[in-house]
């Protein structure tokens, strides 16, 4: 079939990966009947999108899975912490409902390897999602988020300010906007230094009404610089409607302007998030340029914290006490949860035979008590010094001048 042969053609040799006969002639046959998971079925409808993720092993799949298993927990537990226990410090803008997107995408990169091979990825105020697809070590990301010492970066930088390079998580940014210059600053050094490696930059529906949105694209196309924005319009900022900032009802539609091919994917499946995503590594690594893609979806909880939310269950309903007034109807976001990246990515698997739904539920416990374990473990450690708070950020004695070379 035609889109098979494209997807094949495109696959660089880290994707192209045995897949068991059964499950590419189980695959053909369903592309083929129409009985294909839903979402594969719209990417394929959305026009030339790359099949990609039918090429992938069972493992790497499972993995996916794994990954929005352990953002959904960590969101879960984080949330149930700030609304029991008065001593807990942390606090998040819960990724909750985006899980798809940060996965989708993460799949995509090169996460491991020396950091002059690894593929960097720029966070916006709501990182957690995108540290953990990443692959940050997540003990010590919970224990940054509630100031220990042990924590990512010694318990100073917090969730708006998380970062790892060992792993290329360049790290999270509470102003919206800068992020996405900084990105393409290395995007435009991985092209000076010839590299392959490419640069993503998360940002929210809010960012288009920034400056950096527009003077980021307007220069990531003159220079073909290998960057991907990955737009995550989760219909709000703040407590704002999107319309109220963007006349775009995809905000994809803007990167046309620019010049830069785009992409407007369901941001809820794993599957459409990752074959767009893949697109763009590919395109940026054969020094095709930028990419951008605009990843429908929905936060479950409040812009910040937990306001709303009942521990023990997921997502915040009804009047958030910072707002004026209660921003979202309860049954959009009951109406979003019906569409639940877990769930749709379950099914996908399941669907196409690389679990069973025993499998996928002991695998869901199994995660759920790794993540508790993980809340245990930084409870037990030191908190930062505060009289410390200056240190790492200026940098000691004299920085010799450096030119690129
Ligand atoms: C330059 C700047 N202006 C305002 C703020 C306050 N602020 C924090 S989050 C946010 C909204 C961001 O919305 P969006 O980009 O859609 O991301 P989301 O929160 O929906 O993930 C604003 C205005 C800020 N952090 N930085
Ligand atoms: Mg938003």
């Amino acid at each position: 079939m035609e889109y098979e042969t494209k997807a094949r053609a495109a696959a660089p040799d880290e994707f192209d990966v045995p897949v068991s006969e059964s499950r590419r002639t189980f695959l053909k046959m369903a592309a083929v009947t129409g009985a294909v998971a839903v979402s594969a079925r719209k990417a394929l409808a959305d026009g030339d999108i790359g099949f990609y993720a039918k090429d992938l092993s069972d493992e790497k799949l499972v993995d996916m899975y794994r990954t929005i298993l352990k953002i959904r927990w960590h969101e879960r537990t984080q949330a149930d912490q700030m609304l029991t226990n008065p001593g807990y410090r942390g606090y998040n803008h819960f990724y909750a409902g985006q899980e798809a997107v940060a996965t989708g995408v993460c799949a995509a990169l090169r996460n491991t390897g020396p950091f002059e091979q690894i593929d960097l990825a720029y966070s916006s105020h709501r990182p957690s999602g995108h540290a953990i697809a990443k692959g940050v070590d997540i003990p010590k990301m919970v224990a940054e988020n509630d100031f220990r010492a042990t924590g990512l970066n010694g318990g100073y930088a917090a969730e708006m300010h998380l970062s790892d390079p060992s792993v290329g998580f360049i790290g999270a940014d509470g102003m919206i906007g800068p992020s996405m210059p900084i990105a393409s600053g290395s995007a435009f050094a991985f092209r000076a230094r010839g590299s392959d490696q490419v640069a993503v930059v998360f940002g929210g529906d809010g960012t288009y009404a920034t400056p950096h949105f527009h003077s980021t694209l307007n220069n990531a196309k003159l220079l073909d610089l290998p960057l991907i924005y990955v737009l995550e319009n989760n219909l709000y900022h703040q407590y704002a409607h999107y319309s109220y900032s963007c006349p775009h009802t995809n905000i994809a539609d803007a990167a046309a302007a620019y010049g830069i091919p785009s992409r407007v994917v369901d941001g809820q499946d794993v599957v459409q998030v990752f074959n767009a995503a893949k697109e763009a590594v590919d395109r940026a690594r054969a020094g095709g340029g930028p990419s951008f893609i605009e990843a429908k979806t929905y936060r479950y909880y409040n812009h910040w914290g937990a306001p709303g939310a009942t521990a023990g269950e997921l997502g915040a309903f009804g009047y958030d006490p910072l707002a004026i007034t209660s921003f979202r109807p309860e049954r959009e976001v009951r109406a979003w949860m019906q569409r639940d990246p877990v769930d749709i990515a379950r099914n996908i698997l399941v669907n196409w035979q690389v679990l069973d739904e025993t499998a996928a539920q002991d695998m869901e416990t199994e995660i759920k008590a790794e993540i508790e374990q993980a809340f245990v473990w930084a409870s037990d450690q030191p908190l930062c010094n505060p009289e410390d708070g200056l240190k790492n950020v200026f940098a000691d004695g004299a920085v010799p001048a450096r030119q690129f070379g």
